[in-house]
């Protein structure tokens, strides 16, 4: 594949007005969420989960990519028709996340470090035979209380930046996500302050690795203050703060930034990305690049609750999942309001 083609791939999963879908949860991710609810932490529930998900009437009009796991990239429908198949006849291009989790980082107590770099240039070979069109790898940046450490940043924004080397080099558009947690009691200043330091040594590396930023895409959190902090910024404030941030640190070569959720609810998610879209349509606004969203469970979460596992939910599930998703499509058009979610 050649750069323009990975360069038309990155506009088009950040294109209008759709955003990501994340549903890469890694196997033991998706059982604790299964086994919250009474759902069987089994390889076919797991798969029925993700056969409701992908044949959501309608999907496509909100959705222009969909990140999967390794397990679902290689499952099919129960009719055999492979998942690629049909998220690809739904109009959506499909993604994979290929780091292989955050782990302990020696030295560093209370961080991780994201691995998945040993024999990544064949497996995202396979990836690409198979179908996946972009790649995602996740850092986690724990925030406050003396975190993060400066050998935490460094590694992981190092980790990202060869990721997304090697993701371009076979032919993958990388999804670059550095997520500064929400777990804590840190201010919004404070997430302010990792998120910006985070991103400044990201892209720092991004440059050093040679990656192209024309064909990338961004993932972070927003900016946002812990959730036990006790003084919780308006929708307004923390989309003040996140935009401030980005334009400081996120060069506008780059096409699109796809904010992950983080443990937000989805109305929080969809009102927080609105007033983001609701203020660049000032006359003084000057945004770049795309804002749109890949969120995971601010899109999932309701759709997976009325699910539990029960055949005769689908419907009423794969409605929820549209309804989330379709919320945040307006979003994107700075059209998101409350009475939406009294329908
Ligand atoms: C932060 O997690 C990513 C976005 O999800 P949310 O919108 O729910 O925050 C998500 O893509 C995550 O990376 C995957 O679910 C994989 O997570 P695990 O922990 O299973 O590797």
């Amino acid at each position: 594949m050649n750069a323009q083609e990975l360069i038309d791939t990155a506009r088009t999963l950040v294109a209008g007005d759709k955003g990501l879908l994340a549903m890469d949860e890694s196997n033991s991710t998706c059982n604790k969420r299964f086994a919250k609810l009474g759902i069987p932490q089994t390889e076919e529930a797991r798969r029925a989960y993700r056969e409701l998900i992908v044949t959501t009437p309608g999907l496509g009009e909100c959705i222009s990519g969909a990140i999967l796991y390794d397990e679902t990239i290689r499952q099919q429908k129960k009719d055999g028709t492979p998942f690629v198949k049909a998220i690809i006849e739904a109009g959506i291009i499909p993604g994979i996340k290929v780091d292989t989790g955050a782990k302990d980082m020696a030295g560093h107590p209370r961080e991780k470090i994201t691995e998945g770099l040993d024999g990544l240039r064949d497996r995202l070979k396979e990836y690409l035979e198979i179908g996946a069109r972009f790649a995602k790898w996740r850092a986690v940046i724990a925030a406050g209380d003396g975190l993060p450490s400066r050998g935490c940043i460094e590694a992981n924004a190092q980790a990202l930046a060869r990721y997304a080397a090697l993701c371009q080099e076979s032919g993958l558009v990388p999804v670059v996500e550095p997520e500064v947690l929400m777990d804590g009691d840190h201010t919004l200043e404070r997430c302010r302050e990792v998120t910006e330091e985070v991103l400044r040594r990201v892209f720092d590396q991004l440059y050093t690795q040679r990656v192209t930023l024309e064909a990338m895409i961004l993932k972070p959190n927003m900016v946002l203050p812990g959730l036990t902090c006790a003084k919780q910024e308006t929708v307004d404030e923390v989309a003040d703060a996140t935009v401030r941030c980005l334009l400081r640190v996120v060069p506008a070569a780059v096409p699109g930034i796809a904010f992950l959720s983080g443990g937000q609810s989805g109305e929080l998610a969809s009102a927080r990305l609105n007033a983001m879209h609701v203020r660049s349509k000032s006359p003084n606004s000057r945004l770049p690049w795309a804002l749109a969203f890949s969120f995971a469970r601010a899109i999932q979460q309701p759709a997976l609750e009325i699910w539990r596992g029960e055949e005769s939910h689908i419907l009423a599930a794969q409605q929820a999942l549209y309804h989330r998703a379709s919320c945040n499509r307006a979003a994107r058009r700075g059209e998101y309001n409350a009475a939406m979610e009294r329908i």
